[in-house]
């Protein structure tokens, strides 16, 4: 009968469905980065990997890209938001593109240290600001990472006490306006330039110097080409690693779990890391034969936020905004 046929045919795929979950290929998880290898946000990407498959055996398969060699730098938002990606460790820069209000995230001189940028990311200011990247950009913040504390990475031997003394100092900013308004922020002339281009530029002179936190100086190499470090501690500063939306909401919710879990194990892991090895590396470079010293932080502190304070950046900052973040303790 017909009906003996529905139930038949009905039992049938309900099984052919079944099997075909059982044996479905792992979700592809393709994590671009310009990190180099020896970083800790990017050693923090095989214990991501490690801490999923232990949670969901079989059903991710993790692919880590280092050097920006599957996206340059800067085109992760836009290849996750084309479903190109599936993830990656996106900044504040990044976001601000889009959102105009996360630009007080690239402020200088406004999160304190790590703890504080742990605490205002787990508060409701971190809720409220990454609804904004889920509902605008369709991008899911799984976790924030510590990138360490920015400071001047230096060629030749200026003495750099306050923002003057940067005057026509070629510093190389990652490629953005937001970026680029740091650069000037604190006195320099700021060139835009990749990450994976710095040493070059360093070493032939086509810039006077970089800014990034001293763990990547170190992973990067750039002491060899350098002759000093201004501890100005200018940008303690992030990276919020992300999964594409198209991809999160395919994920079932023990799946989302799973991956938040995973993304909470590895930032933990490289905030660890690169917390205590940031204390020791500015001994360590002194021993290497760079110069390394503390310049007027009070004069650079004033310039920059006075900068940020008189810009258009700050008119687009959610009201009350830097006063949340300044009171969480
Ligand atoms: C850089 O280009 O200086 C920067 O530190 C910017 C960060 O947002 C991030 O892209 C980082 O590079 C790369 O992950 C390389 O460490």
């Amino acid at each position: 009968s017909l009906s003996r046929r529905l139930v038949l045919g009905l039992a049938l795929s309900g099984a052919l469905a079944a099997g075909q979950a059982f044996a479905a290929d792992p979700i592809k998880l393709r994590i671009s980065t310009p990190a180099v290898d020896s970083d800790w946000h990017a050693k923090m990407l095989p214990v991501f990997k490690e801490e999923l498959e232990k949670r969901a055996p079989g059903q991710f398969d993790v692919e880590i890209h280092l050097n920006a060699t599957l996206f340059k730098q800067g085109a992760e938002p836009a290849a996750m938001q084309r479903g190109n990606l599936e993830m990656a460790m996106i900044s504040a820069f990044d976001i601000a593109k889009q959102i105009p209000e996360w630009s007080i995230f690239t402020a200088g001189y406004l999160i304190r240290d790590p703890e504080h940028q742990q605490k205002v990311f787990a508060s409701d200011i971190g809720q409220e600001m990454y609804k904004l990247v889920e509902d605008k950009m369709g991008i899911k913040i799984l976790a924030v990472g510590y990138l360490g504390t920015r400071q001047l990475n230096l060629r030749g031997d200026r003495e750099v006490k306050t923002p003057a003394d940067l005057a026509g100092v070629k510093l190389r900013m990652p490629s953005s306006d937001t970026w680029l308004f740091l650069g000037k922020a604190l006195g320099a002339n700021p060139l835009p330039l990749a990450f994976g281009e710095i040493y070059t530029a360093l070493q032939t002179g086509a810039i006077d110097g970089q800014d990034n936190p001293l763990p990547t100086v170190r992973a990067a190499k750039f002491y060899e080409v350098t002759n000093q470090i201004v501890l100005t501690d200018h940008l303690v500063d992030a990276i919020f690693l992300s999964l594409a939306g198209s991809t999160w909401n395919k994920l079932d919710d023990k799946q989302k779990q799973a991956v938040l879990e995973a993304a909470q194990a590895a930032v933990a892991f490289n905030n660890e890391g690169r917390i205590n090895e940031e204390r020791q590396l500015a001994a360590d470079f002194a021993q290497m034969g760079l110069k390394v010293y503390r310049p007027d932080v009070e004069a650079f502190r004033a310039h920059v936020q006075k900068a940020y304070l008189e810009s258009d950046l700050s008119k687009t900052w959610p009201k009350g905004m830097v006063e949340r973040i300044n009171a969480v303790k």
